[in-house]
């Protein structure tokens, strides 16, 4: 069968300032809290390689466009790193960062690249999170007066503007699950960063309509689908505790202009919600989004909790649901994470019937796997695994807009392989695999059979 995507399908890829550019001590740019972790706790990262062995972007700039374009990319996101533009946070803009962005924009328009560009991945200056990061508002008010830099410097050419990657993974690995740099475990302080960051996506949005700049903002969230484990009352409630804990906390905010009124009767109930001021309510009503990104990896499997609560150890999402293992799952055992197809079309019915059908579009798919070398065939890795990966979620994807989806485009994480944060090169996603010792780029298979997709605006498959 032929699957044929609505005219001007956004094709392309993402990726983020600091996974790729390299260069994390150099250029000017300030240090951000990778940078610190790094130089503190080595040993947190897959075999020692931090920030500043990215993938070398800020100086392959030029020939990387030329194989975004070899790709048959229309679009493409990237992220500005805070730090590198605004060492401090707070005070001078680098002219260092200007220009090279400026470079970037202008080669992508030139090239026919569409840039979708975000404000925020993952990249806490290091000056912002000595005051305390997102748990404090001076820092709220820092952000917004960076994203409006952004929007003065870049917005003649960038039109498609995210204030945040993924928000709720700072969340998570900072404040609860210890996998981001502040490592701190406490669900109250989590759900502070939480809601700032809300806050500070709100007042960017604010700045930005009042500004009236060209083009639209959004955010692009990481939606995971929670599956209860069964029709049991008790496991449906589990999986309507994840689902508000991971996708409506923020998802509600930006689409709705207001949080679930369940969720935060559930934090207040146990103490845990933020301090909140009176203006801020309007003020996240005013944070409604032009256009969301969504990026789907995993489902989320629950169940009701097997055990009951130690009241001793420290409040988590868990209390209310525990995590299940399907029988039978499909797996991606590199990164652990089962791959469920079906989910990427249940986030856009969900969107359609929930969130009247919002502007959308999949900003992040994609599927890490080690030791890529050994399917090499005549100098070529042979990805049969992720062009399959990839057009099963397009199937998923094309019913979803079949059916009235509001989907305007298909981002794959991502282009040249770059560098996952404590995983380091461990998993490689690249439509474009990167020899480490000589930098050197080789087209995999999967960026050829993208290429063709993207060019012919669909694929064949039974
Ligand atoms: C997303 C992030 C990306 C990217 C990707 C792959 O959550 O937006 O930055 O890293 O996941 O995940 P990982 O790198 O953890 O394997």
């Amino acid at each position: 069968m032929k699957y044929s995507f609505p005219e001007h399908f956004w094709w392309g890829s993402a990726s983020s300032a600091l996974q790729t550019e390299g260069e994390s001590l150099g250029g000017g740019k300030g240090l951000t809290t990778w940078d610190h972790w790094f130089a503190n706790q080595t040993n947190r990262f897959h075999q020692g390689v931090g920030p500043q062995d990215t993938s070398t972007f800020y100086h392959n700039w030029k020939a990387d466009i030329q194989l975004l374009k070899q790709l048959n990319h229309n679009s493409f996101r990237t992220s500005i790193s805070w730090a590198r533009l605004i060492p401090d946070g707070v005070g001078e803009v680098n002219p260092q960062a200007v220009e090279f962005y400026n470079q970037v924009f202008d080669e992508l328009l030139e090239q026919g690249i569409t840039p979708f560009i975000t404000l925020f991945h993952f990249d806490m200056p290091m000056a912002m999170q000595e005051i305390g990061g997102w748990e404090n508002r001076d820092v709220v008010a820092a952000y917004s007066r960076y994203a409006q830099i952004c929007f003065e410097l870049f917005g003649d050419r960038v039109l498609h503007w995210f204030t945040f990657n993924e928000p709720i993974v700072p969340v998570e690995g900072g404040y609860l699950y210890d996998f981001h740099y502040p490592n701190v475990v406490d669900f109250r302080r989590a759900a502070t960063v939480a809601y700032h960051t809300v806050l500070a996506h709100a007042q960017a949005v604010r700045a930005f309509r009042a500004g009236h700049y060209a083009g639209e903002i959004g955010i692009v969230l990481n939606l995971t689908p929670s599956y209860p484990r069964s029709q049991n009352p008790l496991d449906v409630k589990a999986a309507h505790y994840a689902d508000l804990m991971f996708n409506r906390s923020f998802l509600d905010p930006v689409l709705r202009g207001e949080y679930p009124a369940d969720l935060v009767a559930l934090l207040k109930a146990y103490d845990q919600l933020p301090a909140c001021q009176p203006e801020d309510s309007a003020l996240i009503a005013e944070g409604t989004i032009d256009l969301l990104g969504i990026n789907y990896y995993q489902p989320r499997r629950v169940k009701c909790r097997d055990s009951a609560v130690n009241p001793q150890a420290p409040f988590m999402p868990e209390w209310f649901f525990d995590n299940y293992e399907m029988p039978g799952r499909k797996m991606n055992p590199y990164r652990g994470w089962e791959i469920y197809e079906p989910g990427i079309y249940d986030i856009l019915v969900n969107l359609r019937e929930n969130y009247g059908n919002p502007r959308c579009f999949i900003s992040e798919n994609g599927m890490g796997v080690e030791n890529e070398q050994r399917f090499i065939e005549n100098g070529q890795i042979n990805d049969q695994y992720r062009i399959d990966f990839i057009s099963e979620h397009l199937k998923w994807v094309h019913k979803g807009i079949s059916e009235g989806a509001n989907c305007l485009g298909y981002h794959m994480w991502t282009f040249i392989d770059n560098w996952s944060w404590c995983n380091a090169y461990k998993n490689r996603y690249g439509f474009i695999q990167l020899d480490l010792n000589t930098q050197q780029r080789t087209i995999k298979k999967s960026g050829e059979w993208f290429a063709a997709t993207s060019l012919n605006n669909s694929f064949d498959k039974e």
